[in-house]
């Protein structure tokens, strides 16, 4: 039986461990440049198995949140370069988390002061962040205005080419971020997606994008260096699904001869309860799915896990991998402790978003 120590390979990664730190977005990066302070605190955590970054925007229309990094710019690929380099000097991986918000994002943060874009005209009831004289304030999100179908090839070759980018600023891999009620998943649920065209209505039509969208990437830099990161019952974002099981079988099938590196499952409302019994969701029927169909690659879990669950989600075979997040954000040597069975020190609440180095790289090791 593996256990949560043991290697593994997903896709072309060989990773020391099944212990992933999962993507953590903490507005660190001033005008979307990451900083030396992100090398330091993801060098830090490069005993992970696997590193998945925070969230970062594709491109300037794909930002929502004050001080999240891009993907785009020169000077942004140069920081991330720093940061890649960190983690492979201390003997890590780290794949990047592709992201466009699409309908969660505000004016202030668009080009332009532009609506933000998404499947449908319809507003997220949900918050964002903006910078006031540089102190963090939550927002709530601006009216979007629906992507017309004649945009959706230049969003795909927005995902195409910041899977470029990646790969020329050191990544191992790309997580396509289509989760969490952003853009991805805006289309594909249908509270968000009331579109009459190709790319609504039927699960094959709202399926469209991430389909197309995973194809690129893979087309672009192997799928042995992508993976995807799905919530099929979250209501993070006002976002809803009544019937997410025959739609995720639906991306399941057809995500599975794309030869991905693995596939990252968030179990539950992301942050919060396991289980949403007025969602249920049989992820073992899921994943099955994903297998029958010839999928390969690692299997990734994710939502409140601590070392027993864990333990035995792998054990069991129901997990390859499993993501750890706010333990990652005290915890830089969360393997090692996992592994000692050593006490776990406190993530500080208030520094999780924004801030310097206070409660991101001064968290303490075991001696
Ligand atoms: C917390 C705060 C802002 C963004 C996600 C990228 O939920 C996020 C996010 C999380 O996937």
């Amino acid at each position: 039986m593996p256990t949560l120590f043991d290697p593994v390979q997903a896709g072309e990664l060989h990773l020391a461990n099944r212990i992933v730190m999962a993507p953590l977005t903490r507005n660190r990066a001033p005008g979307a440049v990451p900083t030396p302070l992100m090398a330091e605190y993801y060098r830090q955590r490069a005993s992970a198995g696997l590193i998945i970054s925070e969230a970062t925007a594709i491109t300037p229309q794909a930002q929502g949140y004050a001080d999240v990094p891009g993907l785009y710019s020169t000077e942004q690929l140069d920081g991330w370069r720093r940061v890649t380099q960190a983690v492979h000097d201390a003997g890590g991986k780290i794949a990047v988390q592709l992201w466009h918000v699409g309908r969660v994002s505000h004016v202030e943060l668009q080009p332009d002061f532009q609506a933000p874009v998404a499947p449908s005209a319809i507003r997220a009831h949900t918050k964002t962040v903006l910078l006031k004289d540089g102190q963090p304030v939550f927002a709530d999100t601006s009216e979007p205005r629906a992507l017309d179908v004649s945009e959706l090839p230049g969003i795909v070759q927005d995902y195409r080419h910041a899977a470029r980018n990646a790969i020329a600023s050191g990544f191992d891999a790309v997580e396509i971020h289509a989760a969490n009620g952003y853009l991805l998943e805006q289309f594909l649920k249908s509270s968000s997606n009331h579109r009459k065209d190709d790319y609504g209505g039927s699960i094959p039509n709202r399926a469209r994008l991430l389909l197309e969208v995973t194809r690129a990437i893979v087309d672009e830099i192997g799928g042995g260096r992508t993976g995807i990161r799905l919530s099929p019952v979250t209501p993070a974002n006002d976002i809803d699904e009544p019937h997410p099981q025959p739609l995720y079988e639906y991306v399941a099938k057809h995500l599975a001869p794309l030869g991905l590196a693995y596939v990252h499952v968030i179990e539950g409302a992301t942050g919060g309860p396991r289980e949403r019994p007025e969602r249920p969701f049989d992820y073992a029927a899921f994943k099955t799915a994903y297998r029958q169909a010839g999928g390969k690659g690692a299997w990734m879990l994710n939502n409140g896990y601590d070392k027993a669950a864990a333990e035995a989600a792998v054990a069991s075979g129901a997990a390859d991998l499993v993501a750890f997040g706010r333990p990652f954000i005290a915890n830089p040597d969360l393997v090692a402790r996992l592994r000692r069975n050593a006490p776990l020190n406190t993530p500080d609440q208030s520094t999780f978003y924004g801030g310097g180095a206070k409660g991101y790289t001064d968290y303490p090791t075991l001696a």
